[in-house]
Order: C-alpha cells, then sequence, then structure tokens
C-alpha cells in the first residue's frame, strides 16, 4: 500500500456516562463493530430495541440504563437515546469519509418502516410512527420522543414513516431495524472517497 493511501483511521468508539436525579446511563459502542449487544436495563422492549441497534447496525453496544421506574419507562427510555446519541455524535469523529445519507426500508411481518439519514451536523427530526397505541412500558409515542432525542443529541437529521403497520411491537421493531440499517450505510467509510469531509462546507461538525 502506497503512502497516501496508508491513512490509518481512527477508531471510531466512544464512551458516555451520564446520571441525573432521574436516571443513571452508560453507553459504549463501536460503530465498526459486528454486532455484539451487551444491554442490561429492566425495561425489556428497551433491551430488544438496543439489540436491534447493534445486531442490524453492526454496532458493538453496551449499555447500562437504570432509572426512577416507578415514574414508568419515560425517563429511562428518553436518557437512554440522549446518551446514545452523545456516543454515536462522539464515534463519529470528524466524520471524514463517511458516506453519510442513507435511505432504509425494513419490514416485519404486516409492519414497513422507511428511516431516512443524514449524518449532517445538525439534529432534526421527523417521525411518524403512524400508530397511536399508548400503552405498555414503550408505547409508540416514547419511540417517537427515542428517536427525536437521539436524532437532536446526535446531530443527525432523521426521518422515520411507518408505511404500513398494526401491531405496535412490529411498527416499533421495524422502525428500529430501519433506522439500523440506515445507520450502517451512512456511517460507513467511502472507499471512492475515504479522505474527505461529504460537504461542499467542508465540514460536518463545525
Ligand atoms: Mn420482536
Amino acid at each position: 500500500m502506497s503512502e497516501k493511501n496508508a491513512r490509518i483511521a481512527p477508531d471510531r468508539v466512544a464512551t458516555v456516562v451520564r446520571e441525573t436525579g432521574e436516571s443513571k446511563i452508560a453507553v459504549t459502542l463501536n460503530l465498526d463493530g459486528t454486532g455484539k449487544a451487551e444491554i442490561d436495563t429492566p425495561i425489556g422492549f428497551l433491551k430488544h430495541m438496543l439489540s436491534q441497534i447493534a445486531r442490524h447496525g453492526l454496532i458493538d453496544l453496551k449499555v447500562e440504563a437504570n432509572g426512577d421506574l416507578e415514574t414508568g419507562s419515560h425517563h429511562t427510555v428518553e436518557d437512554t437515546a440522549i446518551v446514545l446519541g452523545r456516543a454515536i455524535d462522539e464515534a463519529l469523529g470528524d466524520r471524514k469519509g463517511i458516506v453519510r445519507m442513507a435511505d432504509r426500508t425494513c419490514p416485519l411481518d404486516e409492519a414497513l418502516t422507511q428511516a431516512v439519514l443524514d449524518l449532517s451536523g445538525r439534529g432534526y427530526a421527523v417521525i411518524n410512527m403512524g400508530i397511536d397505541n399508548n400503552v405498555g412500558e414503550f408505547p409508540a409515542d416514547l419511540a417517537r420522543h427515542f428517536f427525536e432525542a437521539m436524532a437532536v443529541e446526535g446531530r443527525f437529521c432523521l426521518h422515520i414513516r411507518v408505511l404500513a403497520g398494526q401491531n405496535e411491537h412490529h411498527v416499533i421493531e421495524s422502525a428500529f431495524k430501519a433506522f439500523a440499517r440506515s445507520l450502517r450505510d451512512a456511517s460507513r467509510i467511502d472507499e471512492r472517497n475515504p479522505d474527505a469531509v461529504p460537504s461542499t462546507k467542508g465540514t460536518l461538525t463545525g
């Protein structure tokens, strides 16, 4: 390999810890992992969804998420999204060489969800879960809130559109799978342009 092509990419890993009066969350991730998930939280559905991000994003993801569950799952889920977003932002570093944008649509039986992602450096979210079933430890509206908080803290633009679906579990899971696949595509290094920041502004972090 020539000198010119010998750029050693920095490890795209991050650890972020956040403790408040409502929760204690710790996230360690490796964007260039193999899909290994180590999720420690009493909220079963959150564990199931974070495992989707790891598996389908090919991200190694370690999460410890505990909070004031006597108020319901809201604080713990929201704060996990905040910390996960910050970890994604930190692991992306200067965002040099990334593909940057991706558009993935994933089914789960009758459910079908599109996730369009731009690792733009600016947090923005347009989330339409398509269902308004608001019961249980992880209702659809909390999923919307999760994606919004993660996008803002992760400094990326995320559109999620549920195109079909009836079962709440299926709808939410298809959204997490579509997000994971989009993150995998958008965050990978573009071998045609590995040394440039994919922006006419010259920066995705300024
Ligand atoms: Mn499931």
